[in-house]
């Protein structure tokens, strides 16, 4: 169950300390945490709230495609990486709306400021969707996971497929240490050249009793948005794996480095915490699907899923 999770809320509300942010909201937060799912006791993915599974599955699938263009994710309606386009489209010389500087906080605070960011991002969305030399140009984010996952660029100039390279090996060499994929680049992580640095710095796969395990380290958690559909995403991910190498499904280990309660979360956080935690959901795979980069949305399903309502927070950017 999501005992886990909700002991990560407690202890971050009972512990965090305040913390200023780059995104200028505020935050609660611990440094250093560590979670483990049991992937045969169900899949994890939280009762107490719904987290939109769908959305969680073609953020992953367009990060396994090594796309880093959010037009895939518009295309599966799936907004959640909108804001970092958004940034990138308002801040460019070509840009020639209202001024937008600062439009996360700006919108929470200001109504009138909050319609007119809305018909942008809305404006920006359509343009995207239906002006393919406009998504080229502003809809890629750059160095994002797709990249870093599948074309990773050595100074030589070569690529590098980790994801594929990591699964050869877990058929190859199951008890190898080294089966990593890494996200982060000293070379990357600086503002020029991606917009947002990974927060999912690294994971390593381990096999031991015919079960494949994965963990993450993460350098920077949003407890209350980010971390439950990113604890489904390497879920899901593990299970997609393992069914390609005829593995069982161990363990997710999620190790997290600032883990942080955003201030304007908190209220969202009270509630969900009043809530009993029901079954979690068994997730289903189509068995027929071999390669785990012939996956799509419809491949992946759940099975017993009936969550508490969602609950509405707004997102720091
Ligand atoms: N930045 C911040 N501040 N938080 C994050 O969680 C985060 N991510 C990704 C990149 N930067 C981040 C984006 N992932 C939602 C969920 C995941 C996101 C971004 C946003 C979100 O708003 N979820 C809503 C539902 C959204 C919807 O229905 O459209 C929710 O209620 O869960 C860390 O990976």
């Amino acid at each position: 169950n999501e005992e886990q999770y909700l002991n990560l809320l407690r202890h971050v509300l009972a512990n965090g300390s305040k913390k200023e942010d780059r995104t200028g909201t505020g935050t609660l937060s611990v440094f250093g945490y560590q979670m483990r799912f049991d992937l045969q006791a169900g899949f994890p993915l939280l009762t107490t709230k719904r987290v939109p599974m769908k959305l969680i599955a073609s953020e992953l699938l367009w990060f396994m495609k090594g796309d880093t263009n959010i037009r895939y994710l518009l295309q599966h309606k799936n907004n959640i990486w909108n804001e970092w386009a958004f940034k990138k489209w308002v801040e460019s010389d070509a840009y020639d709306g209202p001024d937008m500087t600062n439009f996360g906080l700006r919108s929470q605070q200001d109504e009138a400021f909050n319609a007119q960011y809305q018909e942008q991002e809305e404006r920006f969305v359509d343009r995207i969707l239906n002006d393919e030399r406009f998504a080229a140009e502003y809809g890629d984010l750059g160095n994002v996971y797709g990249k870093q996952w599948r074309r990773w660029e050595t100074s030589q100039g070569e690529t590098i497929d980790q994801l594929k390279n990591v699964i050869a090996e877990i058929k190859k060499n199951p008890d190898s240490r080294r089966l990593i994929v890494t996200a982060w680049s000293p070379e990357d992580a600086t503002p020029q050249r991606s917009a947002l640095p990974p927060c999912h710095t690294l994971f390593q796969f381990y096999v031991a009793d015919n079960k494949l395990s994965c963990q993450l380290y993460q350098r920077s958690g949003d407890i209350f948005l980010g971390i439950p559909f990113n604890i489904a995403s390497y879920a899901l991910l593990t299970h997609m794996i393992a069914q390609e190498c005829r593995l069982e499904v161990g363990d997710f280990v999620h190790t997290i480095g600032d883990a942080h309660i955003y201030l304007n979360h908190l209220e969202q956080i009270d509630l969900q915490l009043s809530r009993e935690q029901k079954d979690l959901p068994k997730l289903k795979l189509n068995p027929d699907v071999a390669s785990v980069f012939d996956f799509e949305v419809g491949d992946i399903g759940l099975e017993g899923y009936a969550p508490h309502p969602s609950i509405k927070a707004p997102v720091a950017v």
